[in-house]
């Protein structure tokens, strides 16, 4: 036991995990064992992750998006996702609860880690989310949407910000929740 390369989930890991997400023992344990045959080594490095998400997004390029959502999940900054920031991905993007969802929206935006929000972060994620969208999708999209440089316009004008200002995370997070219109720029959901 204890051993981190023998297979087994540490008895740190597991408390740790059980006490910052919804998870039970049994639920760990089972999606650890389920990880663990899919990454033998214990790791999901970031070409592996932009892999899985190109599957997801046949007809687009999630790339730059996945290449974000990589760095706000490893969160030691070591280039790779372990079972405990796997799990920690899942339980912030997979809960129902929104503002779980916003604060790891705010780590996504929060491109160089400083805690806020620059107008240029905005627009780097918005052109990122932006290529998730197929080409014929796009083409449906209303007038003042229709580009990643109007989205992040539209955004920036919703927080009533210069510019050069900046937002803080109480404040992303209460604005994003107010407002379904400006949700919906932040994300994009695939439609089947
Ligand atoms: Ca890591
Ligand atoms: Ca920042």
């Amino acid at each position: 036991m204890g051993n981190a390369k023998s297979g087994a989930l540490s008895k740190e890991v597991l408390e740790d995990l059980k006490t910052n997400t919804r998870y039970s023992d049994d639920e760990l344990c089972r999606w650890y064992e389920s990880f663990n045959k899919q990454c033998p080594d214990g790791k999901i490095t970031r070409t592996e992750f932009e892999k899985i998400y190109a599957n997801f997004f046949p007809h687009s390029d999630p790339k730059s998006y996945a290449r974000h959502v990589f760095r706000s999940f490893d969160t030691n900054e070591d280039g790779t996702l372990d079972f405990r920031e796997y799990i920690i991905a899942l339980h912030l993007t997979s809960s129902g609860k929104t503002s779980l969802k916003l604060e790891w929206a705010f780590s996504l935006f929060d491109v160089d880690k400083n805690g806020e929000i620059s107008k240029v972060e905005v627009l780097e994620i918005i052109t990122a989310i932006f290529k998730m969208i197929p080409p014929e999708e796009q083409k449906n999209l209303p007038d003042d949407e229709n580009t990643p440089q109007k989205r992040a316009d539209k955004l920036w004008a919703y927080f009533k910000k210069n510019d050069d200002a900046k937002i803080a995370e109480g404040e992303f997070i209460q604005g994003v929740m107010m407002n379904d219109e400006i949700m919906s720029l932040i994300q994009y959901t695939p439609k089947k």
